[in-house]
């Protein structure tokens, strides 16, 4: 069994070997990527036993996936293979090059292939799925993001029967995930039904703008009043708690030199998340969440690897600058 479940998809990645545009960039390197699966793998290297639910294909690329899961520590056993489907794939465009089609240094921009994916047939049939209700029923935390909701209608059915099902003590937690490329057939409106269903609630500032028209914490509970904590995150410099009166926990990130940001926020929420099942204050949450963050700003994949759970005790003992 697993404390934490985290579902949604994931995928091969290709990650190119020098920046540029894509007909410009001379090969690739392979590697794998998903929100909720990277937040599983944080969560699993901060002692919290994890399981990841989704679907992947017959196929090199979602054997590549669960194999390397499973060597994160994560429980794969949720994990349905379609005969049929092929695991979704995306391209990362890295920008930095003399190109005149550069997208600029420091920016990336992600290109997917993943209509008609394995995932995207996820849908409230996994309910009846032995391995994958299993997992579920035993969880205390379930971890869902806005991604799934832009997949299909099924991935949507699915998310609206996990946000309404009896919660018997679990907290489902849900960030927002925006990725307006996934979005351009859909109506994110829905992500506002969704994200007061939740309990805990992460989101950026930004996307929170993007989506709900204020990044602003407090118009943010107005918009949201059921979840239990709306943590927001503001650029790369604070996040902040916001509970349901109101009530503000402010916490800095820590300052870092940014090697490459994807996965910051799904390592955030690793963090964060593993302090909510610790029992860790707010303030705590918040501070394992920007520790977690900061491991994989520093690392060039989409995730770094947290210090192990001691070092961990240490640091956030010790005193704010
Ligand atoms: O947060 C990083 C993820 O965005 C990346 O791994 C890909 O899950 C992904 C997505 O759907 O954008």
């Amino acid at each position: 069994s697993a404390e934490a479940v985290c579902l949604g998809e994931s995928m091969a990645v290709l990650l190119p070997d020098a920046p540029g545009p894509l007909d410009a960039v001379p090969g690739f390197r392979s590697a794998v990527g998903g929100a909720e699966s990277n937040t599983a793998c944080v969560l699993a290297d901060l002692g919290v036993r994890s399981a990841w639910i989704s679907r992947v294909g017959a196929d090199g690329f979602g054997r590549r996936l669960l194999d390397e899961l499973a060597a994160r520590g994560v429980d794969v056993s949720g994990v349905a293979v379609d005969p049929h489907r092929p695991t979704g794939l995306y391209v990362k465009e890295v920008g930095g090059s003399a190109h005149p089609d550069d997208l600029g240094a420091d920016r990336s921009r992600l290109h997917y292939y993943r209509a008609g994916s394995a995932a995207s047939a996820l849908s409230p049939d996994l309910l009846a799925e032995p391995a994958a209700a299993r997992l579920l029923a035993g969880a205390r935390l379930l971890h869902l993001s806005g991604i799934t909701a832009a997949l299909a209608d099924g991935c949507l059915a699915l998310l609206r029967a996990l946000l309404a099902a009896p919660r018997s003590g679990r907290t489902i937690s849900f960030d927002l995930n925006w990725r307006p490329a996934l979005w351009r057939d859909r109506d994110p409106a829905v992500l506002r039904e969704l994200l007061d269903s939740a309990d805990v609630v992460l989101l950026g500032a930004d996307e929170a703008e993007a989506v709900l028209g204020t990044g602003d914490p407090l118009a943010l509970r107005r918009l949201l009043p059921r979840p239990r904590t709306l943590v927001v995150k503001d650029g790369a410099y604070q996040a902040l708690a916001v509970d349901r009166k109101g009530g503000l926990t402010r916490q800095p990130a820590l300052r870092v030199e940014v090697v490459e940001p994807t996965g910051a926020g799904d390592a955030f929420a690793g963090g964060y998340l593993a302090g909510l099942l610790r029992g860790l204050d707010e303030r705590g949450r918040l501070r394992l969440g920007h520790l977690a963050a900061a491991c994989a700003l520093t690392s060039p994949g989409d995730q770094g690897r947290p210090p192990r759970p001691e070092t961990v005790d240490v640091l956030l003992a010790a005193s704010d600058a």
